[in-house]
């Protein structure tokens, strides 16, 4: 692994103020990339914020960090499967089979599925101990924010050629911050369907059982998601989220 230094990109967009003036959450976007790469992934993250169907956002907040690339831990992306499912109500169902199997709890599940169903203004992740369902955080609509990982270039290169169906910047994205979420000690489990109110296909992420893509869990013109990580219960949740802001992660 290279020895330059990394920089970490996180965007994000909101309209009507900033998110922390009551702004309405348009998109966000997490980068981790070398010096000579920085220019064009800002680039990539401005256009993400300004192309957005959740609205035309008049606040861009954008922060470069220098990481320490010694910290980095290097990870295989999650293995993909996708369930074929004929409306959200079957996809939801399906997600719920799914974290049955990964031992979350019952009430855990009705939590996230309410939740996510509900809220369209969370900019970062909901922690849901597994078992009693109860919230661990304390972050409101502001949520945990994954960053600070991204996939090694040649490695997504090689990825994106035995998975020519998934091209998507998108979902190189999404497969990132499951794959450092599912092996971050402590997680069970995550729960994702996208805020985009164009975008309707969502995922279960866990070490056990990879990323299941389940291709609809809301329908069309909904403005609800985003993400709950079900968590073990016991876990020291300063730490945990420590862990899901600040390790780099290589996806490699
Ligand atoms: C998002 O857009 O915020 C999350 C998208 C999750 C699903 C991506 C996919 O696998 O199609
Ligand atoms: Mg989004
Ligand atoms: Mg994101
Ligand atoms: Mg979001």
């Amino acid at each position: 692994m290279s020895k330059e230094p990394l920089y970490s990109l996180r965007m994000r967009a909101a309209q009507g103020g900033a998110h922390e003036e009551g702004g309405l959450h348009i998109s966000g976007g997490e980068r981790l990339g070398f010096r000579d790469e920085i220019e064009a992934l800002v680039s990539g993250l401005l256009r993400k914020a300004l192309q957005h169907s959740r609205g035309d956002a008049d606040f861009i907040n954008l922060t470069i960090e220098k990481v320490e690339p010694a910290s980095c831990r290097v990870l295989s992306p999650l293995p993909v499967s996708t369930y074929e499912v004929a409306d959200a109500e079957e996809g939801r169902r399906q997600a719920a089979v799914l974290l049955r199997e990964l031992s979350v709890s019952e009430q855990a599940i009705r939590n996230a599925l309410c939740l996510l169903g509900s809220v369209n203004n969370l900019r970062g992740a909901v922690l849901l101990d597994s078992r009693s369902g109860e919230r661990l955080d304390t972050r409101g609509e502001r949520g945990i924010r994954v960053s600070r990982m991204d996939w090694d270039r040649e490695r997504y290169l090689y990825w994106q050629n035995q998975h020519p169906l998934f091209g998507s910047p998108r979902i190189a994205e999404a497969i990132a911050l499951a794959t450092k979420v599912a092996y971050a000690p402590g997680t069970v489990a995550e729960l994702c369907w996208s805020d985009d109110p164009e975008y309707v296909t969502g995922y279960v992420g866990s070490r056990r059982s990879g990323y299941c893509r389940i291709t609809r869990l809301k329908e069309q013109g909904d403005f609800s998601g985003g993400r709950v990580f079900f968590v073990e219960p016991g876990t020291f949740i300063s730490e945990y989220i420590v862990h899901l802001e600040r390790t780099p992660v290589w996806i490699g």
